[in-house]
Parts: structure tokens; sequence; C-alpha cells
């Protein structure tokens, strides 16, 4: 018995799959026994991480104390800053497990690392066994090819509780991604709390019906509500701050407003009573350029800079039809006033407005490409998602851009061809191979122009997702491709390599109990989404 034990104690550990994929790893022989009694070793703000660390790993009641023999040892050094603070070298060893980094993200992003080297079993934050858990020994250098890794939520279309923004808080982190960026207003509903403007939430996060089908126009008869109070929101900053991951809030200006406008419709251009929209696409109403109202999103914007710490804020800038502005004596009047030339530039004056006081703040403003149009804001950073060209067009200006191409990055599409699997109105394809080819930096741009590109955007918009659920089955397994994509170094990745790996991986989201689509092998229609825009 006791031989056959020490057999299955020492047969070699099926190597796992690490996703996203480490800059370098080299396995070792051996294995290394984590368990509950195995002693951590960390100070000052390694410690924190540490706790966080053991927690995730089932270690609940590991102790902090080491007294010679195996440890986990957690620790801040200098002579790693070239692997930047995001970096780590983490080895695991027979005689224990050393984690260093030159600051504490590196070391949370070496626990992610380390997590992955357990079983598939310890996601689903269950207690280590008594043995520990079997790690095999490995030495990884690793560290991320783009400072900025995000993924969107629209949570104005369909609002989804504070629970669901939080285990997709754990599940960016997972996949070392670092923002969160939160679509909180829209046409179809106005979702934060602001002090000073109740009836942006009373009567703006409030909806009559929902459309469900655009050809033909179908609606459910279902009303939509909710919103986030300010104590919610803090609460989701600080449980992201603990991950690393930054929760970047979107205030939409001057399109994508009619809630706004429906609770306080002196913001619009006709006078006209609104309602909260009920269906989906770009709506007329869009706010005037009245000092008035650039001083309400100046306060609206003051109370969002109090809840999240975010140093870029994102003020949307989209799809802002400018009919209104054409037919608006007052608008007609403004531009003339300022001396410019068309509704593009009327835009961008409005839009540096708020930039400027942004700036006044310490923050800088983020914004959808269009707000390019009429000539960029300084300091502005770019979002390019008609395609790559409002970011190549960024960079040549001298702006940083982040990549959200919808060709490669909208999760709201489908995934396959499969009815069964279909959404109630799908929107063009795309497959998880296709995320995979996905390259941030755009060929247009030379080596230099490339560091201007951050990184880049997944984006879940949400017309036709109505529930966290369903959210989820959109969001996973693609979002762990892109997030390979935005961490791992370039390559050109054969989805028939990558595909099993995504089979394993994909265990440890159902251990976690995350929804999901299956790992897809057909690649649909070559991904090419069905629907053109811009
Ligand atoms: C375009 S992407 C939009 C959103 C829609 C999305 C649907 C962007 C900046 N604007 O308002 O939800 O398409 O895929």
């Amino acid at each position: 018995m006791v031989v056959i034990a020490m057999l299955v104690i020492s047969a070699p550990l099926a190597r796992p799959e690490l996703l996203p994929e480490p800059v370098s790893v080299r396995w070792k022989t051996g294995q290394f026994a984590l368990s509950s009694r195995t002693p951590w070793k960390a100070s000052g703000e390694a410690s924190a991480v540490g706790r966080l660390g053991r927690a995730q790993l089932g270690l609940m009641d590991a102790s902090s104390s080491a007294n010679g023999g195996p440890a986990v040892s957690l620790s801040l050094d200098d002579r790693l800053a070239g692997l930047g603070r995001e970096g780590y070298r983490l080895e695991v060893g027979r005689s224990g497990v050393s984690l260093r980094s030159a600051a504490a993200p590196g070391l949370f992003y070496g626990i992610q690392t380390l997590r992955q080297l357990l079983p598939a079993e310890a996601f689903g934050g269950k207690a280590a066994p008594r043995t520990g858990w079997r790690v095999p020994c490995v030495e990884i250098e690793d560290g991320p090819r783009f400072p900025w890794r995000g993924a969107h939520i629209d949570v104005a279309r369909h609002y989804m509780p504070k629970s669901f923004l939080l285990r997709f808080v754990d599940a960016l982190a997972m996949h070392k991604m670092n923002v969160l960026h939160l679509h909180l207003t829209d046409d179809q509903g106005w979702r934060i709390e602001i002090k000073r403007y109740p009836k942006l939430v009373s009567v703006g996060s409030h909806r009559k019906d929902t459309q469900t089908n655009d050809q033909p126009d179908e609606f459910s008869g279902k009303p939509h509500s909710g919103h986030y109070t300010q104590a919610e929101l803090r609460e989701l900053v600080a449980y992201a701050k603990a991950r690393f991951v930054t929760v970047m809030p979107e205030i939409e200006m001057p399109g994508h407003s009619q809630a706004a406008i429906a609770a306080y419709p002196e913001l619009g251009n006709t006078g006209r009573p609104l309602k909260v929209a009920t269906g989906w696409g770009v709506h007329e109403d869009v706010l005037n350029v009245e000092d008035a109202t650039i001083r309400f999103y100046e306060n609206v914007l003051d109370e969002v800079m109090a809840v999240f710490p975010s140093e870029y804020v994102h003020i949307g800038g989209d799809e802002a039809p400018k009919r209104q502005w054409r037919e608006s004596p007052a608008a007609q009047a403004r531009m003339r006033a300022l001396g410019l030339k068309s509704e593009d530039e009327l835009q961008s004056w409005f839009i540096r407005q708020i930039a400027a006081h942004l700036k006044k703040r310490g923050r800088r403003l983020v914004g959808w490409d269009e707000i390019l149009e009429g000539g960029l804001a300084d300091n502005a950073t770019v979002m390019s998602w008609r395609g790559e060209k409002g970011g190549v067009a960024a960079v040549r200006g001298g702006h940083d851009a982040i990549m959200a191409p919808h060709e490669w990055t909208y999760l709201d599409q489908r995934q396959t061809d499969d009815p069964a699997l279909e959404l109630p109105r799908g929107w063009g394809h795309l497959s998880l191979a296709r995320v995979w080819s996905y390259e941030p930096v755009p060929k247009a741009l030379s080596d230099a122009e490339a560091k201007r590109i951050l990184g880049a955007q997944t984006a879940l918009w949400t017309e036709v997702i109505p529930d966290a659920v369903t959210a989820e089955r959109q969001l996973f397994p693609r979002l762990c491709a892109f997030a390979e994509v935005m961490w791992s170094p370039r390559r050109v990745r054969s989805y028939e390599r990558e595909r099993p790996r995504m089979e394993a991986h994909v265990a440890r989201l159902d251990a976690l109990g995350v929804a999901r689509h299956p790992v897809d092998p057909i690649e649909v229609r070559g991904g090419v989404p069905s629907q053109s825009r811009s």
C-alpha cells in the first residue's frame, strides 16, 4: 500500500494549460504539495495580496508565519523592475514557492498563475485537500504586452445586478485584465445615483417597454428599471481595486442622452417632453450646447469622480446626430458666436469644455472615435470602435488610443450559427477563433507610433442581453481568448493549437459556476459581422 501511495504521489503531473500564456515557462521535474499548513512569508504590501491569494487558492487557514521548512514566499523586489509593475517571477520547487515582483500588481498576477497550476476544482472555492494541492515544479517569468486590458459592459440598456459586476471583476482579474469600463447612461436608462439631480434616477432609470427585435419592430411590453447607489458603486470600486482592476465610468454626452433629457427636459434642444427610450439604435434627441447644460454635466462628473478614482473618465461622444443642432436657432447662434464652421466642430467644442473640467480635477478624458470628427481635445484618448481607423488617426495626431474595433471585440455578436444558441436578435458573428486572431496594433502604424496604443477592450452591449446569465454566456469563453491577445507576447495563433487549451481552461470557469458558451469548433461564416456600421 505504501509503495502504491508513493507511486501515485510521485507520478508526473499533467502540465496545466496556462491562459493567458506567460512570456516564459520552464517546466521542471517534481512537484510541491501546497496545503493549508504551508506557511506564507510576506510583509508590507505583499501581505494583503497574500491574504487574498490564500483565499483564492482554497488555503483558508494557512498561517502567515514561517519557521524554516517549505513555504510560499511573496516578496517585492526592485531587481525585477525590468518586468514592470505587473510582471512577476514565479518559481515552484520541491521545497517551496517563491513569487517576486517589483510591485503588488505583479504579485497578484503571479498568484493568478499559481492558481492555474492547481487542479481546476481549486477554482470552485473548495478548501485544499489535507494532503495539499499538488503543484508541478516550474519557473515562470511573465508580464503583460499592453498596459490597458479592458472590458466594457453596458449596464444602461439592461441593468445588471451588483452581484454580477463583482463576479465579473473576479473573472477579469483571473485573466489578468485590469480595466472594467462601466457604460452607465444611455437613451434607455440612467443607472448611477447623482445626489444633486435626483430625477436622473427617479425618472431616468425607468422605461416603460423594451424592444426585442428590430425587423420587424417588436416589444416585450416589459418595463425595465434599475440603478446603483453611489455607496454600491464605491463597494464595487474597492472590490475591484483589491484585485488591481480600475473601474472606469462612462457618462454619455451629447448623444445617447435621452434618459437624461427625459428627466430634465431643459437639457434638450426642442423643449418637447420626452420619455426614456424603449427602442434601440441612434436617437435624434441630443443635449443642447447651453452653458447651463455644460455646468449640469460638470456637476454630474464631479459626483462621478468622487465615486470613481480612475484617472480616465469616459464621456461617450459616439453617435450624436447633428440634425437638432442644425435646426436649433440657439445652437446655430452658439456656433456663430464661437466662430465654428460645422456642427462637428460644435461637438468638439462641447467635448473640449468637458475635457478642460476633467483636467482641472487631474483626470483624463476618453471618448469613442467620433470625438475626432471636429478636432480632438488636448490630452484626450480615443477608443476606436468603428474599425481601426480612429485609433490610427488619434495616434498620428499625437494622442493615445485604445483599440475596440467592433469586428473583433464586440461580444454582443453571436458566437455560432447554431440556432439553439441564438440570441433573440443577433447582429453579426464573432467566433472564438476570430477573437484569437485579433492583433491590437494596426498594421498601418510604425513601431514608434504603436507605443501610443495603450491596449484594447472587449465590449458587451446589452440591447438583447436581458440578464446576468445571458451576459456571462456571451462573455465566456471569448473573453478568455481576448485576455490572452492583450497579455501574451504577439504571436500568430492557430485555432487548432489553441482550442484544446481552451477546452482545458473552461473547466476552471465551470468550477467557478460561470455560465458560458461551448468552445465552438466551427469557424462561422469567417466570423465577419453581417451588419455593417460606421
Ligand atoms: C454601437 S459602439 C454603439 C452602441 C450600441 C452598439 C451595438 C458605440 C460606441 N455605440 O450604442 O449598443 O453599437 O453593438
